[in-house]
């Protein structure tokens, strides 16, 4: 009788935090000196520290970027903050590869899944622990941290779908998440108010 051999895996996940441990992996760093043009508020970001840590991301990268058929892997720890009442979020972008879409599922503390359609439609998911998003090709996304800890959510995208951040730092979205008397409300640039969840 031949006798295979079982090997370990090569890459891992923690199932608490999400940190993954593998050779491929690459980490982000992004402060809110690296982001802060995506707020609206530039006086209420020029009061504030702009080495503080925005967001971290870990990458698991198994096949080349590019690759058709791959896939990739992602956890993102999105600290808690604002400015000038708009939520600490993700720099957010369409996939360059447009037809690609991707999932983000909620690991920890409470965020907000910003979605914005071709056509500037943008609307809002609730994300928590156990929240599951399936976000369709030609979709920008973004999240907000919405809670008081940090959030982390995860991400699976095929490898060949390319990150289109110009358009987003060019036109951003055509809605902000601010927090209004204490909760989270969607506020289109043209300034009408639309209620987020009953939260
Ligand atoms: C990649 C995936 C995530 C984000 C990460 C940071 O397609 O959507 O891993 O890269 O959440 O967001 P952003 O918008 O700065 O890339
Ligand atoms: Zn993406």
């Amino acid at each position: 009788m031949k006798l295979f051999e079982i090997n370990p895996p090569i890459t891992e996940i923690d199932l608490g935090d999400y940190s993954i441990r593998s050779k491929e992996v690459v980490e982000q760093f992004r402060s809110l000196k690296d982001i802060h043009s995506i707020f609206k508020n530039q006086s209420s970001y020029e009061k504030m520290d702009p080495n503080q840590v925005a967001y971290t991301v870990q990458y698991w990268l198994p096949v080349k970027e590019g690759t058709e058929g791959g896939l990739f892997w992602g956890t993102t720890n999105l600290h808690p903050g604002k400015v000038g009442g708009e939520y600490f979020m993700t720099k957010g972008h369409f996939h360059s590869n447009a037809s690609r879409a991707e999932f983000y599922w909620g690991v920890q503390s409470k965020g907000a899944l910003i979605l914005m359609d071709e056509n500037r439609n943008t609307w809002v998911e609730e994300m928590y622990p156990g929240s599951l998003h399936y976000i369709p090709g030609s979709v920008a996304h973004r999240v907000a941290n919405i809670g008081d800890g940090i959030l982390i959510f995860g991400a699976c995208w095929p490898s060949d779908s390319g990150h289109d951040y110009a358009s987003i730092a060019e036109n951003g979205f055509s809605a902000r998440l601010m927090e209004v008397d204490g909760k989270p409300v969607l506020i289109k640039e043209d300034e009408q108010e639309t209620s987020f969840p009953s939260m």
